[in-house]
């Protein structure tokens, strides 16, 4: 038999023993991430105007040292970029685009990005800008 204060006992269990897996789960969440020492940028390309410049990014970023993935949107004029800390950093990954003629400026995250709608090639300069 169950008294009313013994199903209330039991719930307060059943609650602490969730929250416990929970945080259990967060942690090692957190230590799998430290493990790999993979951290994601968000860039917004400057330069980024059509399919061929998302290749070229796409052709050197992505085999830039310490780059395990990445993914470009040429709506937002952003890449995605996914690295190993420990063999690149921010300011690293600026240098490999900045060598392929792109300006990459870190988008804060949570930053509104806007969308370029349509293709406007006024102020972009193809010249030297072999495709
Ligand atoms: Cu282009």
């Amino acid at each position: 038999m169950y008294s009313p204060f013994n199903i209330l006992l039991m719930k307060r269990i059943i609650l602490v023993a969730l929250c416990a897996v929970f945080t259990f789960s967060l942690a090692y969440a957190q230590d799998g991430k430290k493990k790999s020492n993979k951290e994601t940028l968000t860039f917004k390309v400057e330069g980024m105007d059509c399919a061929n410049c998302v290749k070229k990014i796409e052709k050197n970023i992505a085999f830039a040292k310490g780059v395990t993935d990445l993914k470009c949107d040429l709506p937002t004029r952003t890449a995605e970029v996914t690295y190993r800390s420990d063999k690149t950093s921010e300011a690293k990954l600026k240098e490999a685009f900045k060598k392929i003629g792109m300006e990459a400026k870190t988008l804060k995250e949570g930053e509104e990005v806007q969308k370029h709608e349509g293709h406007d090639h006024s102020g972009h300069d193809h010249a030297g800008h072999k495709h």
